[in-house]
């Protein structure tokens, strides 16, 4: 069984954690597979959208806690963080091209914050969010202590690295960890109906609108607008943008190719 399905329909290149029976838990095999999926989303312009998705009744429990030798003299954590998380998260946010997520199931460790390392998560009602680290000695990785302060605050953000508590995803919707929490018989429907618009949409104005947003967290308002200048400057000559103010005066959808 292949531990990452990867199907492209549509200009969504859907991606989909398999090994259900262990809650789509990291392996050698899902990190090689996110990698081949990653290195094709960046090299093939028929891909617009990314949706990454989970098999089973989990989304992810994070690193594989039994692949793990804990007799080896001294285990160096850091090393799998170099090799795979890592990069994977670097790729993801650097990618000019959305990336959306739909959370099935349980989020746990870096599963959880591998979802929060996509552009837009949508959730099932049913699925939840855990820090699992400090449950077994561990500090967050995979950015989550990046991301959480930034999307929840830091009370909630230290609560939840601290506890190791479960939160719904109504409450991750609620703190602004997630876009939406939608009922587990539409996260399907609604997460392909959201990439299906997102894979039809401007696709390099979606990649500078992702750069836009994550520059924000480390400039201030003078180096922003800058930046908005620039980018607004080089988006002003791509075709898409001739393409939606004609639409516009011309009363019709606008057919955007992502140039
Ligand atoms: C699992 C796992 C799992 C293996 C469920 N591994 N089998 C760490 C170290 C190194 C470097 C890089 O970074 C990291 C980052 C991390 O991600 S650390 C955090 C690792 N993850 C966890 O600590 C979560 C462990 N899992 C759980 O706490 C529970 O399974 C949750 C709360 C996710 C779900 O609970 P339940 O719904 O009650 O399911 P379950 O516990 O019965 O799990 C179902 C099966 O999946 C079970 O196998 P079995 O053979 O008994 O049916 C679990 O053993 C297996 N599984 N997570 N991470």
């Amino acid at each position: 069984m292949e531990p990452v399905l990867v199907a492209l329909e549509a200009g969504v290149l859907r991606i989909t954690l398999n090994r259900p029976e262990k809650l789509n838990a990291f392996n050698p095999g899902v990190h090689k597979g996110l990698a081949d999926a990653m290195a094709r989303a960046e090299s093939e312009s028929a891909i617009r959208c990314l949706l990454i998705t989970g098999a089973g009744r989990g989304f992810c429990a994070g690193q594989d806690l039994g692949e793990r030798d804990m007799k080896a003299a001294a285990i160096d954590l850091g090393s799998g963080l170099d090799t795979w998380y890592n990069p994977l998260v670097r790729r993801m946010r650097a990618l000019p091209k959305p990336i959306v997520c739909a959370v099935n199931g349980v989020a746990a460790g870096a599963g959880a914050n591998f979802a929060l390392a996509c552009d837009i998560v949508l959730a099932a009602r049913s699925a939840s969010f855990i820090q699992a680290f400090v449950k077994i000695g561990l500090v967050p990785d995979c950015g989550g202590s990046y991301f959480l302060p930034r999307l929840a605050g830091m009370q909630r953000a230290m609560a939840l690295a601290m506890t190791g508590d479960r939160l719904s995803a109504e409450d991750a919707e609620r703190w602004g960890l997630i876009w939406k929490c939608v009922d587990d018989a539409n996260l399907k429907q609604e997460s392909e109906k959201l990439s299906q618009a997102l894979a039809k949409g401007p696709t390099k104005s979606l990649g500078l609108i992702k750069r836009a947003m994550y520059s924000s967290a480390n400039n201030d308002l003078s180096a922003q607008l800058d930046l908005e200048r620039d980018l607004q400057r080089e988006i002003g000559k791509g075709e898409d943008y001739r393409e939606g103010v004609a639409a516009f005066l011309e009363k019709r959808a606008p057919q955007f190719k992502g140039r």
